[in-house]
Order: C-alpha cells, then structure tokens, then sequence
C-alpha cells in the first residue's frame, strides 16, 4: 500500500516536473551563492512567479507574505523561503480543494463544457473509468453534435470504459440528444450522466445560446440539474484559460474546473492564479493521456509535488 501511494505520488512528481523547473529550480538558482534576501533577489522571485502564470495579483500577495517576513527576520535562508511560499501557495489552493459528490442526487447530471481542444471528451472518458470503478453507473452523452468525429470519439471511450453513449446525428440539435439521454438515464436508473458539449469559439454567441438551451432542458427533465457544470480548462493556455473560465462563468455559471495537460507545461503555477482569482472549485487536474492522469485535486499533493 504505502508502495502503491509512493508509485502514485511519484507519476505526480513527474506530471508536474516542467513547472518545478520552471519555478522551484530557477527560485534555487536566484539564491545560490547569495546569503541574504534583498530587494534585488526579491525582484527576481517576482519575475520567475509571473512567469510560472500565477498571474500578477497573485505574485503580489505571495510577495507581501515574503516581504512581511523579511522584515520580521523571520526569513533567513533560501530553504526557509520555499518553505513560506509553499505553504502561502497551499493556502491558496487549499480555499478551491471541493472535490465532486455525485452521491448528492440521482441521477447525477455532469455538463461538461470548454473551448475545442482543451480536453472535455478525454477528461469525460477518465471520470467515467474513475467511477465505473467505484462501482457507479455512468451514462454518457454525445452533445457535441456538431463534428461526426466527436461523437465517434466518445463512442469509442464509451466502448473501452464499458459505459452506454446516447447520440443522435452529427449535426442534430444538442438539446435533442440531453433529452433523451436524460429520460434514458432515468429509466435505467443511471448514477451519474455525464453531457459533452461542442466548444466551437469562432461562433461564440451561438455557442453560449446552444448551451444555455442545454441547460434549460436538463433542469426541466431532472429538477435542479445539471447539477455541476465542469469547465475545462487547457493549463498551456496560461491567462487565456482565467478569460475563458470568466466568459463560460458569466454566460453559464461553473461551479467547477478541470484544469488539463499540467505535464505539458513550466507553468503550472496558473492552478494558483485560478484558485485565487476565480474562486470556483478545482475538481480535477490533468497530468498526461492515461486514465490514471486524472486526479482528485488535492492541494497538499500539488505543491508537496512542484516544491
Ligand atoms: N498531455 C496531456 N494531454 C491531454 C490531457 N488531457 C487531454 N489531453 C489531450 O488533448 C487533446 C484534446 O482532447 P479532447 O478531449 O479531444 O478535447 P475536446 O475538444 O475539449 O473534447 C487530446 O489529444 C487529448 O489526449 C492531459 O492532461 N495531458
Ligand atoms: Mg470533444
């Protein structure tokens, strides 16, 4: 077991490698040789966290935390300073670790949404393994009607997970499809259903009304539903991914995030930009293509794994 939990800390550790170059290494740099905090150090401290996308309201926050050490001589070594960051930035984290509880009603209605490309259909396919191996019954929806291959795609994991997929054609009003797929799911009795949604931007205004009409036929067919609405965000998109959690904010209402391809990116310091600025839940992080690759947000694990 504790064999078992090193192995999944370590997949972590290695997910999240590029930002702990990105970020931790270069703190390590700015110090070594140097035996004291001055003004000068502090102003590289600022640069590397901007540039980690922590965003720069943020970077000042951690930044007085510092500076109001210093001038206590409560910081005396680099290590000291890591320390104070790490435990400022799990701070931070710590206020949007909520995981998800589909157990709350059933059936449990997921509306998946976000940009093309940011991982919606992948992230779908890892929390329908994730809870068909707790046992739960998952129904999946193909509402991203408006390419063929999205509905394939889905219908494949749906193959591989082992979880029915309701579609229509390519090309079918979306609202059409959750409406089956809504009445499906209560005959059968179904835990959890889980909604993709196209994420088409270049027809921004249609897309929001498609959605918002979505939405109105969940909350018709099942009473308080959907009863999340998971925003996927795509963490190499850096500040674009906190405009677009904003806009599908605004237009929708998130009352969750999944934050994917942290493995492809320095800057995964944009998790802690999210967190303070949006203040919406991170349910999940992605850290690489297998199903494994998902996790629960734990905001202990994520800077325990970048420090
Ligand atoms: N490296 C990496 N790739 C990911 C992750 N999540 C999704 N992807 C990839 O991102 C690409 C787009 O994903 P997809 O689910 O089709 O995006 P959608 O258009 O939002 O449905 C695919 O190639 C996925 O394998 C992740 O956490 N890490
Ligand atoms: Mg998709």
């Amino acid at each position: 077991m504790a064999e078992e939990k090193k192995g999944v800390f370590q997949r972590l550790k290695d997910g999240l490698f590029k930002t702990h170059q990105g970020m931790v290494s270069k703190i390590d740099q700015i110090f070594s040789g140097k035996k004291q905090i001055d003004d000068r150090l502090l102003e590289e401290l600022e640069e590397i966290l901007i540039t980690s996308d922590i965003g720069v309201k943020t970077t000042q926050k951690l930044l007085d935390k510092v500076i109001e050490k210093v001038k206590r001589k409560e910081l005396e070594d680099a290590d000291h300073l890591k320390k104070t960051l790490q435990e400022e930035m799990f701070l931070i984290l710590r206020q949007q670790e909520k995981p998800l509880d589909p157990a709350t009603a059933r059936p449990f209605v997921i509306m998946v949404i976000g940009v093309n490309g940011t991982g919606k259909t992948t992230t779908i396919s890892k929390m329908a393994q994730k809870l068909k191996g707790q046992g739960k019954s998952v129904l999946l929806v193909a509402g991203d009607t408006f390419r063929a291959a999205a509905i394939e795609q889905l219908e494949i994991w749906g193959q591989r997970v082992g979880c029915e997929v309701i579609k229509h054609q390519s090309g079918s009003d979306p609202s059409a499809v959750v409406f089956d797929a809504l009445k499906a799911g209560k005959a059968r009795g179904s835990e959890i259903i889980i909604v993709d949604t196209a994420g088409r931007l270049h027809t921004k205004v249609n897309l929001m009304e498609e959605l918002k009409k979505v939405k109105r036929v969940m909350a018709r067919e099942i009473p308080n539903s959907p009863h999340e609405i998971l925003l996927v965000l795509d963490a190499t998109t850096g500040q674009n991914a906190i405009s677009q959690a904003k806009m599908f904010d605004k237009e929708l209402g998130v009352t969750g995030i999944a934050l994917t391809k942290l493995d492809g990116t320095a800057k995964g310091g944009i998790l802690i930009g999210i967190s303070d600025e949006l203040k919406i839940p991170i349910r999940y992080i992605g850290i690489g293509e297998k199903a494994d690759d998902l996790r629960e947000f734990s905001a202990r694990d994520f800077v325990d794994a970048i420090f």
